[in-house]
């Protein structure tokens, strides 16, 4: 069993891409389990087969402890986590071949809580990976594109485990531009240029010392280009997901 978490700042893709990942898994046969981890969530793309609603109401803990929509959520966090036996038992009493966990929308929550990497760790301890997804016309602007570079930096710093990084909505853009976001992430100088280029006084300053640190930490950010819509990329990203799950790679993809 794998277990991959899909993370990435709000209206990234995260649900879309459970959706259509679980459905292309499932015509290669693969027994796929999906499950939301967002306690705040609506209406979902999908199914899921273990739902933290079902622990969690964000609307009586509103009630109960009189607290905003926000308060309430981080709360939630913090009893999903009790409560992290017990959804693992239910995953592991469908003995998928993958899981596939769709975070909040407010990724704070997940990742920069201590809740998030506890339930991870706790979760299972079968092969896991994190799925990092770069909203494609967001990352468009080197200056944004930077910026998403820390978040994932920070989310690889807050779990430790492989991750792999995906330009996700590619087929919001045209080809060039998604190829030249590629570019940037398989290229230090690309992006470096794109920085003088677009950028100007302190915003490009810190944006290339922004863009220098990481790769001085040696940490390695290539996007993948996928589209939930579409479904191109799907073979290179699950090639990916292989790689580092099987090989047990510590790096980052
Ligand atoms: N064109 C296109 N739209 C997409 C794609 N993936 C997601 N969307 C749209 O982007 C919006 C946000 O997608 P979600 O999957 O809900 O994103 P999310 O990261 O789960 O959002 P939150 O959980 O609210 O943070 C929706 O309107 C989706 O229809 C994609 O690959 N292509
Ligand atoms: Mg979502």
């Amino acid at each position: 069993m794998f277990v991959v978490f899909i993370i990435g700042t709000a209206g990234s893709g995260k649900s879309m891409l459970t959706a259509s990942f679980s459905e292309w898994l499932k015509m290669s046969k693969q027994d796929v389990v999906a499950v939301n981890l967002d306690p705040g969530v609506l209406k979902l793309p999908y199914s899921p087969d273990v739902d933290v609603r079902n622990y969690v109401d964000i609307e009586s803990l509103m009630e109960e402890y009189n607290l905003g929509p926000n308060g309430a959520l981080i709360m939630a966090a913090d009893l999903i986590a009790d409560s992290v036996e017990k959804i693992s038992e239910e995953v592991e009493e469908l003995k998928p071949d993958v899981v596939l966990v769709d975070t909040p929308g407010q990724m704070e929550l997940f990742a920069f809580r201590a809740s998030g990497p506890y339930i991870a760790s706790e979760l299972t301890r079968e092969p896991k990976a994190i799925v990092y997804l770069f909203d494609a016309v967001f990352s468009l602007s080197p200056l944004n594109y930077v910026s998403n570079l820390f978040l994932s930096a920070a989310v690889y710093n807050r779990f430790l485990i492989p991750q792999v990084h995906l330009l996700s909505k590619c087929d919001l853009l045209p080809k060039e531009d998604a190829d030249t976001i590629v570019d940037w992430s398989a290229d230090p100088k690309a992006l470096e240029t794109a920085i003088e280029q677009k950028l100007e006084g302190t915003k490009r300053l810190l944006s290339r010392n922004m863009a220098h640190a990481i790769y001085e930490l040696g940490l390695r950010f290539l996007l993948l280009p996928i589209s939930a819509k579409t479904n191109e990329g799907m073979i290179n990203f699950n090639t990916a997901l292989e790689r580092v799950l099987t090989r047990g790679d510590k790096y980052t993809y």
